[in-house]
């Protein structure tokens, strides 16, 4: 027998028995955990002691995965996809790791036999909220697939300290509090305290000449800041690659001066460290409106320059030389956030690597990608130039350098056209002078991509038109796509299951596959089934609104949802104007036959935009006399639900009947709330505006429910000159709505109250509402119809889910990669006693 000291010293890999599956090893993990990590034992541990304990105990089956996956990616020849955001909206970790990993059942049993609640452990845990809406969950999506598809990648962005704020209610009107995510700590992320970066801000450049007699330039920052990498596995579903989420804290350089310090300056000693911690406090929390803070650009520019120098090391490390750093990596630009990126790596290239410029513009151009998510004027980045040459002198005359060679370019294709020079350049000079942002990073791409198809032929035809015609070559659409792991798998287990029994499991990584279940909807059982699986699934959510909200809700009513961010251009005000056309209606006749309904909203405002606030206001009003009025009984019911976050999004959407999408057609880029609640078997009501076009494409114009101005009858009638006022005294149920609200009606005999609101709808209306009132209004009376015949509403419902494949988000990643990033799976293998194990 060997002993200790005869053991060889490095024969123990990696693997050991946490990384076994059986409920005796998870049993024994979870306890190693508590007491090993969290200090604690039975007799003192707190719930969130046993959810960290098993966090733990899942992460450390995640972490030989990791290991793997990131020596393979470390070969040469193998590309990376380097997915920038300065946002993952990536929701709570627990449930989807589990199902990734194949063991969520498994695992929940292992833990009700040590007699812990699963579903409590679950339901502590913080959800990281490090993303505004659409955009930042669409990110975590899409690392979701990489993943699942075996794609090497990495996620860059912002470990922000506080992410997106929580909402509260009081007294109708929205209140943020500080989100603290990390109060309690966060067991899914490990420091990579070893492979810090430098980040430099401020001061000026110089001009110097090299040993080749080159001029160069260098900077000479004012101030330097580390970025401290935090990373995070990113399991796929079912395959053994863990891909990173790498995000960036920001630390001073040195704790504080001593000098400063030694001098009795205390306050000043500590101060730069509270300054450059500043950078990752919080997430500006604005969802398509910029507010251009130079602390924003801080952050932009912080974490953009940390992960470009983090992938030249990584490229470097490869034993490759700087010119082939394209062929390692494929960088999207997730908007224009990480746009200076482009800037950024042509400093990187000619003034640290020295290399000539047209050769660093040739690699830049191949490796990035830009994403677009917005065509609202508000939503596209610019920054004054004052304040850009302040913070990032070198990377202003790189930009200058940028536009100067483009515009050559620009200027021999057309010789005379100093309107469309103006146009194109990186630096607006129309009033104060902005650097473009949208423009920088469509110069320094070699694809421009829309993220719906008619939002695609918006921005060739408006907003990036004289960069379509420059470069038509360079524009594709990548409609988005969602993930099913998540937004059915994890989010609705009772419809998975269904599904699951008549069509097997393929489906979670082919979502296509679902067009199976067309084969059922005829078969009456199968339909009754699935009526029952929403039914279970709605009285769940009742029960949680009544239990945590008080609000008793009639689950056999029409569940009728809008949850996003309130934004007028969504229109969660038009939605109230049916709520009180339907309300009038019931007042002027108590006896109306009418189909139940419950209306259910969610949503956070940018704490900045009143109007938005106001709508919120409104909505909770309307509620108020609503819920309250016996006269309504349990016909109608409004609630507005607090807080909505992914973990929200997962408890709401399987439970809808009907899907809310009433942009103002061109307005809405995609959505993707749209296709999660459609793959739940959802109705929409919606206009033809971003990626709803599709779905009702996909799902059948007879299963759709649409109303409204198409996008050209918007341009049209606003180009004709559009009089809310036409509308109001044209339309006598529209009156009446509005005259109500004016009235004080909601708002305890305030007349002031919602005038903000009525007065921009009646003046200006720039969503038309007004156009679209009596569309709307009539579309949802179709509705009322449709929902009475269960048995062809169940129909339709089936087959908006059957026919949901294209919304996948292994389908957008499999476009982006073959169209843009020129990337292949790579398939991990794992220790074949692993295997065994798993
Ligand atoms: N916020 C959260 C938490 C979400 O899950 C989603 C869904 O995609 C969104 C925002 C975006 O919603 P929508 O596409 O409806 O604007
Ligand atoms: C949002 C759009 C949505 C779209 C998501 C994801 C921004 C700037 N844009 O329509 O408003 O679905 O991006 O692409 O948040």
């Amino acid at each position: 027998m060997t002993t200790f000291e005869q053991a060889p010293i490095f024969q123990c890999e990696f693997e050991d028995d946490r990384t076994g599956l059986s409920k005796e090893t998870i049993k024994r993990a979870l306890a190693d955990n508590l007491f090993y990590i969290q200090g604690k034992y039975p007799g003192t541990a707190t719930l969130n002691d046993y959810y960290m304990a098993l966090a733990y105990t899942v992460r450390d089956r995640m972490l030989q995965r990791w290991f793997k996956t990131t020596e393979a990616y470390t070969k040469k020849g193998v590309k990376v996809v380097s997915y920038l955001s300065a946002e993952f909206l990536l929701g709570p970790h627990l449930s989807n790791n589990l199902i990734n990993l194949g063991i969520y059942d498994l695992v929940r049993q292992t833990v009700e036999e040590t007699g812990l609640d699963f579903v409590q452990l679950r339901e502590i845990e913080e959800e990281p909220g490090l993303g505004n809406g659409g955009l930042g969950r669409l990110a975590a999506c899409y690392m979701d697939s990489l993943s699942t598809l075996e794609i090497p990648a990495i996620g860059y962005g912002i470990r922000y300290e506080f992410g997106i704020f929580d909402q509260e209610i009081r007294d109708g009107w929205q209140v943020e509090i500080t989100d603290k995510w990390l109060h309690l700590g966060n067991p899914w992320e490990i420091p990579r305290l070893e492979e810090t970066i430098e980040v430099k801000f401020g001061g000026r450049t110089e001009g110097y000449y090299d040993e080749k007699c080159r001029y160069r330039v260098r900077w000479i920052p004012d101030k330097v800041v580390k970025g401290v990498p935090y990373d995070t596995p990113i399991l796929g579903y079912r395959v053994n690659t863990a891909n990173t989420l790498r995000l960036w804290k920001a630390e001073a350089p040195e704790s504080f001066e001593f000098k400063a310090f030694n001098d009795g300056n205390y306050y000043g000693a500590v101060n730069k460290k509270v300054v450059s911690e500043n950078i990752t406090k919080v997430l500006y929390p604005n969802d398509d409106l910029v507010q251009g803070k130079e602390l924003r650009l801080e952050q932009q520019y912080f974490f953009v320059s940390c992960s470009l120098q983090d992938m030249i090391r990584l490229h470097l490390q490869k034993g490759e030389t700087i010119e082939t750093f394209h062929q390692s990596f494929a960088v999207q630009l997730n908007d224009t956030h990480p746009s200076i990126g482009v800037a950024e790596l042509m400093r990187l290239l000619v003034d640290e690597y020295q290399l000539e410029w047209d050769q660093a513009w040739q690699i830049t151009q191949n490796t990035f990608g830009y994403t677009n998510h917005t065509l609202l004027p508000e939503a596209l980045e610019k920054w004054p130039l004052k304040l850009f040459s302040n913070l990032l002198p070198r990377h202003l005359q790189i930009i200058y350098e940028i536009n100067q060679r483009f515009l050559g370019q620009v200027r021999a294709k057309y010789p005379d056209d100093s309107d469309r020079l103006a146009r194109l350049s990186l630096i607006d000079e129309s009033g104060e002078k902005y650097v473009r942002m949208a423009h920088l990073a469509s110069v320094g791409s070699h694809a421009i991509n829309g993220v719906a198809a008619l939002h695609t032929e918006l921005l060739k035809q408006d907003v990036l038109r004289d960069f379509y015609e420059f470069w038509p070559e360079k524009f594709t659409n990548k409609t988005n796509g969602v993930t099913p792991r998540r937004w059915i798998v994890v989010s609705n287990p009772l419809l998975a299951n269904l599904i699951t029994r008549k069509i097997g499991t393929d489906w979670i990584s082919h979502l296509e596959d679902l067009k199976q279940l067309e084969a059922f909807v005829e078969d009456a059982e199968f339909r009754h089934e699935w009526r029952q699986t929403k039914q279970d699934i709605k009285t769940y959510l009742a029960n949680y609104i009544k239990d945590n909200h008080g609000i008793e809700v009639n689950p056999a009513s029409l569940f009728d949802v809008q949850v996003k961010r309130l934004h007028e251009y969504k229109r969660q005000h038009l939605n109230v104007l049916h709520i009180i056309t339907l309300y009038k209606r019931l007042k002027d006749n108590p006896n109306l036959e009418i189909t139940p309904r419950t209306f259910i909203f969610g949503g956070k405002a940018a704490p900045g935009y009143f109007i938005a606030k106001l709508i919120i206001k409104l909505i909770n009003s309307v509620g108020d006399v609503i819920n309250n009025d016996p006269d309504m009984r349990d016909r109608l019911k409004v609630v507005f639900l607090p807080d909505y976050n992914v973990r929200f999004g997962q408890r709401v959407y399987p439970a809808a009947d009907l899907s809310e999408q009433i942009s103002t057609a061109g307005k809405e880029a995609s959505g993707t709330g749209n296709m999660k609640f459609a793959m739940n078997g959802a109705l929409t009501i919606g206009t033809l505006d971003g990626a709803n076009i599709e779905i009702r494409e996909e799902v059948g114009a007879e299963n759709f429910f649409l109303f409204g101005l198409t996008t050209e009858q918007v341009y049209d009638l606003k180009s004709r000159g559009y009089n809310p006022w036409d509308y109001y005294n044209s339309n006598p149920q529209l009156k009446e709505v509005i005259d109500l609200i004016s009235s004080g009606f909601f708002s305890h005999g305030d007349t002031n109250l919602f005038r903000p609101l009525v007065d921009s709808l009646l003046y200006h209306d720039p969503y038309l509402l007004f156009a679209d009132y009596q569309s709307y209004i009539d579309c949802q009376d179709q509705v009322n119809q449709a929902y009475r015949d269960q048995e062809h509403w169940t129909k339709m419902s089936i087959l908006n889910a059957a026919r949901m494949g294209k919304f996948s988000s292994d389908r957008a990643i499999k476009e982006y990669c073959q169209e843009i990033w020129n990337a292949v799976p790579v398939k991990i293998e794992l220790a074949e006693y692993i295997q065994a194990r798993a």
